[in-house]
């Protein structure tokens, strides 16, 4: 099986690192070669047939048709799970070395997200991602790789650039925003949508956000096509993780996900030991019918 680069190059530069204090996202153009592009593209699909395993929720189709077969889901949740090339694409070379200049030297992974949005799909409202996957440090770190140019029109990333700096997690409520899928809303901030902008890319650029950052999307206007991404989030492997509920009798302070994978460095918590075991599971889009999926659709 085709995999995808193992060779090592360092592309992050100083004032990269300066730019990501100060605005809260970095952009590295061509940090996937075209060939490393369409293996993962190839591998979206794959997963999007169901041809890795098995995936929660994972709509019904009867049409083998490739765009069919893709443009029917939102997003998939935790696609390394059961994908040996989104695993491999999880520690990526540039991934990497973007990830140990701004977080430190010991980076774990926690979660993958393959988004498919095609032409119609909604985006993520207003949020912060800290709000969904606590580290406490602040060291909550996306890597989002584009597997197509990202656009205004078909829905590229938009951020309120330095929002992360004030190191506040705004609140959140429900929302029913035809333009937003299910995730919540964060509001009462002291920013206006003039302060976001548009964070468009090509093909084959990873693009670095803070959890602390304010981001959304919008739909994706284009007529046809899709604007896939593979976003992954990761944190410093120093942290404890209080993700999820905490199990009866568990206290905040030393509740610890173990579904981890060590990207760079040393983990402090070896001793833990960590596992693997859910599957990959389907993001509900909306389309008026959110249902229970406006409970923490991040996990
Ligand atoms: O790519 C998108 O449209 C949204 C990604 C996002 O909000 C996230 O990864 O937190």
């Amino acid at each position: 099986m085709a995999t995808i680069s193992e060779e090592a190059t360092s592309r992050v530069t100083e004032d990269d690192v300066a730019f990501y204090r100060e605005n809260g996202y970095l952009v590295i153009p061509d940090a996937l070669t075209p060939e490393e592009v369409e293996i993962l593209r190839a591998e979206t699909t794959a997963l999007c047939r169901g041809e890795r395993g098995d995936i929660g929720n994972l709509p019904a189709i009867s049409s083998d048709d490739t765009d069919d077969v893709i443009k029917r889901i939102l997003c998939i949740h935790h696609v390394h799970r059961i994908s040996p090339i989104m695993y491999d694409a999880l520690s990526h070379p540039t991934m990497v070395d973007g990830l140990t200049s701004v977080i430190g030297p010991n980076v774990k992974c926690m979660q993958s997200m393959l988004f498919i949005k095609s032409a119609g799909k909604p985006g993520p409202a207003w949020h912060q991602d800290e709000i969904y996957i606590p580290t406490r440090d602040q060291s909550l770190t996306g890597g989002w790789f584009a597997l197509d140019d990202a656009t205004v029109e078909n829905g590229c990333l938009w951020v309120i650039p330095g929002s992360h700096k004030r190191g506040i997690l705004w609140p959140q409520h429900v929302q029913h925003d035809k333009r937003f899928d299910c995730t919540h809303e964060t509001f009462r901030f002291p920013y206006t949508d003039d302060d976001a902008i548009p964070v468009e890319v090509k093909t084959g650029a990873l693009v670095f956000f803070h959890g602390y950052l304010l981001h959304r999307s919008f739909p994706n206007r284009a007529k046809s096509g899709f604007r896939r991404v593979l976003v992954n989030h990761y944190m410093s492997a120093e942290s404890l993780l209080p993700w999820h509920n905490l199990k009866p009798g568990e206290r905040m302070a030393t509740a610890d996900m173990r579904e981890i994978i060590m990207i760079a460095g040393e983990d402090p918590y070896a001793y833990k030991g960590t596992k693997i075991t859910g599957k990959p599971h389907v993001r509900t889009a909306g389309d008026g019918g959110c249902g229970d999926g406006r409970q923490d659709v991040r996990s």
